[in-house]
């Protein structure tokens, strides 16, 4: 090949990179969003776990099953309990002020029971000082995905927005995707978001994977 050819093949390839990006769309924000980086403890690069009790709650990166790549979170709740029981991951994210976001997971059931009800996703608003943000009307959220069960609903509560399960059957033993639309304001530097299993007085055993959460800029 000579030296023009390669110059337009170069060139070529530079339009297919920059095309690839385009069709790819909005990036995600969060750092490890798949779970596939562990340190040598297992613990998820980039995120806080916290289990307000390791003999009732289990919080867990494994590789059982996965939506992408090798691994994602597993949370399980291993006793009933009589009080508040969390299994949870949490990460605090940069962002710009008076933007539209797109937050998301994926996640899916083991065994599913009781009535919680249950927080899968808290997802808050914080200043610079890492204080959370209390909205009055219009809150936080915009939008979010179509759910055909009352038991499964997304809650905005002005100082957070939370995805709340009362004992619905979606996501058993299979992977399902929810988002929400949120707005940042004049005061936003974070997104501070809680991935996992949060519950008043669980009454029964189960468990639950989680994997591929998202924050994406959206305007
Ligand atoms: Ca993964």
């Amino acid at each position: 090949m000579n030296c023009k050819s390669l110059r337009i093949a170069l060139f070529l390839i530079l339009i297919l990179i920059i095309c690839a990006g385009y069709v790819n769309g909005a990036s995600n924000l969060l750092v490890n969003p798949s779970f596939e980086e562990v340190d040598k403890y297992r613990a998820p690069t980039g995120w806080k776990m916290y289990t307000s009790s390791s003999m009732s709650a289990g919080a867990s990166i494994t590789n059982d099953v996965a939506v992408s790549g090798k691994n994602s979170f597993l949370c399980s709740i291993n006793y009933p309990l009589t009080g508040k029981l969390e299994a949870v991951l949490l990460q605090q994210i940069p962002v710009e002020k008076n933007k539209v976001y797109k937050v998301g997971l994926k996640y899916r059931k083991e065994n599913f029971g009781g009535t919680g009800p249950y927080t899968f996703i808290t997802i808050q608003i914080w200043n610079k000082d890492e204080q959370n943000i209390a909205y009055i009307e219009p809150l936080i959220m915009l939008e979010h995905n179509k759910i055909d069960d009352q038991l499964l609903f997304w809650q905005d509560e002005g100082f957070r927005v939370v995805l709340k399960d009362k004992g619905s059957n979606i996501g058993e033993g299979e992977w399902v995707d929810h988002w929400v639309i949120i707005k940042t304001n004049e005061d936003t530097a974070f997104i501070y978001i809680v991935v996992g299993i949060t519950v008043k007085n669980p009454d029964t055993t189960w468990k639950m994977y989680f994997d591929d959460i998202y924050i994406e800029e959206v305007q």
